[in-house]
């Protein structure tokens, strides 16, 4: 899969993909990772990325040229209707659909080519909405500063997801039953750490037991904490 990011600030990604399995799928081949300033495809004297909006207002609107310009460059088109098969137009706005595991499975599944467009100041051209973008995506219902930590969040969710990114040690914590449930307590060395101590039966050395404890345990918190994965099919 090759991913590419379109932001004013570049430098924001210098070294969050650098590390643990995103580091991995990107040594192994699995992904690709470009970083493209939205400046640097600005073609007026100032490289003006955005400006006051239509009809008043506060705040500054994203310019919708140097995105078309990006778009142009990196896809070969600006029609929505020419993009290549498996090719997606990510906006991260606060106008989205929410983040869901199944949405980046579904990324992870279909996408050969994905275009993450971070937004900044009050929003972006619509235009940019109107004729590029394929999905638009929030990653949750708080505010932040720009659509980059929420690209950050989308890739490593997307990536851990693609075929052989996960070792093979760590691919079993996807099957179906702990998906819709909250984890079970992990506990390691010491045994007695200041008199708190690791439940008996993970030290039995009896699996089926072990299995079930951590089934129940995991039930437990799940009830407390999120009733609603038990209500609805989240994932
Ligand atoms: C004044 C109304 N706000 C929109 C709800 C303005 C506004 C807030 C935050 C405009 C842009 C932003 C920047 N946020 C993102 O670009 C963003 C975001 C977010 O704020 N929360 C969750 N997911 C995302 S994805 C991109």
């Amino acid at each position: 899969m090759k991913i590419d990011v379109l932001t004013i600030f570049p430098e924001f990604f210098d070294t969050v993909f650098d590390f643990g399995i995103i580091r991995r799928a990107k040594l192994a081949q699995i992904v690709e990772i470009n970083i493209y300033d939205i400046r640097s495809f600005t073609t007026d004297k100032h490289h003006k990325t955005d400006d006051k909006p239509f009809g008043g207002g506060d705040g500054m609107v994203m310019k919708c040229e140097p995105i078309f310009q990006a778009i142009e460059k990196i896809i070969g088109t600006c029609e929505r209707e020419s993009y290549p098969s498996g090719t997606r137009v990510v906006l991260l706005s606060p106008q989205g659909k929410q983040l869901k595991q199944s949405i980046a499975r579904e990324f992870a599944d279909e996408a050969k080519h994905l275009i993450l467009i971070c937004g900044r100041y009050e929003g972006i051209d619509e235009r940019v909405n109107d004729a590029l973008v394929t999905d638009e995506i929030s990653i949750g219902d708080y505010v932040l500063s720009g659509g980059e930590p929420a690209a950050i969040v989308l890739t490593d969710a997307i990536i851990r997801l693609l075929p052989n990114a996960l070792g093979s040690e760590t691919s079993a914590v996807n099957d179906s039953f702990t998906e819709n449930l909250l984890d079970y307590p992990h506990y390691t060395q010491p045994r007695d750490f200041r008199g708190m101590d690791v439940p008996e039966v993970l030290l039995s050395g009896n699996h089926a037991e072990i299995e079930k404890w951590r089934r129940q345990k995991a039930l437990e918190k799940t009830q407390i904490f999120r009733k609603d994965l038990l209500d609805k099919e989240h994932s």
